[in-house]
């Protein structure tokens, strides 16, 4: 397993491309079926709008999530769900007690930059990102610095990045829309929250 420490300023971003490149597929057809994908609705000026992507929480009861005035219920740990976190354990020794999944169906789907950094994640979070299906680019820059330049990843089926340190507090990050013909794209982010 390959990781690479992706070097920059006031941040911590370290990732694998080929993690689990060869249970990608299957993980990817399992969870598509498996979850039950929700369309979430935030307030934009005072307006109910669509966000682009359907999207899930899944965790340990109570750990419950609040963002963009959304606040998320956990629904049970699926078979597929529980895999994929053993084998994240067997990587990066530190607890994850829930899933927020996110589902690109075509070009046209797409997030908005932002950070992770609400009050539930605690300081300098960290959050583990498996992606699988089609290959996407997710932005990054900086919140404060305009001389530290913007970089994209590109983050393919399998791969593995983990933001940690100050990564929320001075970084923010987005998927952009793409005019490229492409299939279904899945995120998994794992996360620690913690209650009130
Ligand atoms: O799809 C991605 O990689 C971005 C997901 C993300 O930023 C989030 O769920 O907070
Ligand atoms: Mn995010």
């Amino acid at each position: 397993m390959n990781f690479e420490i992706i070097d920059i300023p006031d941040g911590d971003l370290t990732f694998s491309r080929t993690w689990r490149e060869s249970e990608s597929v299957d993980w990817m057809e399992r969870l598509r079926k498996e979850i039950e994908w929700e369309q979430h609705r935030i307030k934009i000026f005072g307006q109910w709008v669509d966000c682009p992507r359907l999207s899930a929480w899944y965790g340990d009861p109570g750990a419950m999530y609040s963002y963009s005035s959304l606040s998320l219920t956990p629904k049970a740990w699926t078979p597929t769900l529980l895999e994929v976190r053993n084998q994240l354990a067997e990587t990066i020794e530190r607890p994850f007690n829930s899933v927020l999944l996110n589902l690109y169906r075509n070009g046209n789907d797409s997030m908005g930059w932002h950070s992770d950094d609400e009050w539930e994640l605690g300081l300098n979070p960290v959050i583990a990102s498996i992606s699988l299906g089609d290959s996407r680019m997710m932005k990054f820059r900086h919140r404060s610095d305009p001389e530290v330049s913007k970089f994209a990843l590109e983050l393919s089926t399998g791969s593995l990045l983990i933001m940690a340190g100050t990564t929320q507090k001075f970084w923010q990050h987005e998927i952009p829309k793409t005019k490229k013909s492409v299939g279904e794209r899945l995120n998994l982010t794992f996360r620690f929250v913690q209650g009130r």
